[in-house]
């Protein structure tokens, strides 16, 4: 279907060396994207030209700290001079710092929001202007069901992941008139680097008490892989979610409607 193609189309995708980031990238390309990333430093870069590489994904790649606007303004011209305005945006960069609320210094709970929630409104000013003129474009905000739930320990997470859900909402409300639809993505508990000290095996071999829990809470009974976020990256990149906006597409194999199974 001629609608879910992105043949034409120049994404970005912000912190994008591995995991999820990746996925959606991989995923972009093959429904016909060009593909630009950002990692925060030229090593993490590298690698990923290498796994983009090694999975015949053709992309440039920047090095550019998400936090810092000029730095972001000059991202923009650059993918602009090598490839072309960016049509689609993936805020997917981001961190997560797990320390009990009443434990946590206040310049851990500012570095999580400054790089969970203020650089995604950075980048998305900078792709705004572009887009505008152009009267078109796809931002996709990489939320979590952390947008909806809270836990222990994360507390800056979820605030930076639940602001998001909101700054999303709202570049729908205000740009939907240029044509442009701002929607999120939320993925549930996924296997990545991120969620690695969740899963770790216990010193018996046997499953970490939380990777129980999860694969018991959710109806998928399984963690996710950043290749499910592929396809529902592909629909808000496309012209299939034209009338799709400020949506926050939960991508959690059902866990967020689930009560969970008496253990
Ligand atoms: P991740 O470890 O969160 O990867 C994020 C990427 O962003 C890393 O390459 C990271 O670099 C980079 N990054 C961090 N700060 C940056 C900055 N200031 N400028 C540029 N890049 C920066 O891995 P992930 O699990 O694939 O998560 C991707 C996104 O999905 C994040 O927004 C995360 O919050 C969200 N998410 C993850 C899960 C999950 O279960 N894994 C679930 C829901 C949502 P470093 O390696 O140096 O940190
Ligand atoms: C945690 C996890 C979660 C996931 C994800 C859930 O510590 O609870 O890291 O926050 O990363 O965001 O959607």
């Amino acid at each position: 279907m001629q609608a879910f193609s992105l043949k034409g189309k120049t994404a970005l995708i912000t912190g994008a060396s591995y995991g999820i980031g990746f996925a959606i990238a991989t995923g972009l390309a093959k429904a016909g994207a060009k593909i630009a990333f950002n990692d925060i430093n030229q090593e993490l870069v590298d690698r990923g030209l290498a796994a983009y590489e090694a999975a015949g994904i053709e992309v440039r790649g920047y090095v550019c700290d998400v936090t810092d606007e000029s730095a972001v303004q000059a991202l923009v011209a650059a993918i602009e001079r090598d490839i072309a305005p960016i049509d689609i945006l993936v805020n997917n960069a981001g961190i997560i710092r797990r320390v009990p609320m009443h434990e946590m210094e206040e310049q851990v709970f500012r570095q999580v929001i400054d790089i969970d929630l203020i650089a995604p409104f950075i980048v998305a000013k900078a792709v705004l202007p572009g887009m505008m003129a152009r009267r078109k474009g796809k931002i996709i905000n990489i939320c979590s069901l952390t947008s909806e739930l809270g836990r222990e320990t994360v507390s800056a997470y979820a605030s930076a992941k639940g602001g998001l859900k909101m700054l999303t909402k709202n570049i729908a409300s205000e740009y939907g008139q240029y044509n442009i639809q701002c929607n999120g993505i939320g993925p549930g508990y996924i296997a990545t680097p991120q969620t690695a000290p969740l899963r770790e095996k216990q010193p018996d071999g046997s499953p970490h008490p939380f990777d129980s829990f999860i694969v018991a809470k959710t109806p998928a009974n399984r963690w996710g892989t950043p290749e499910d976020m592929m396809g529902p990256a592909v629909f808000l990149a496309s012209e299939a979610s034209d009338f799709v906006n400020g949506h926050i597409l939960y991508v959690d194999g059902g866990i967020l409607s689930y009560v969970g199974k008496q253990p």
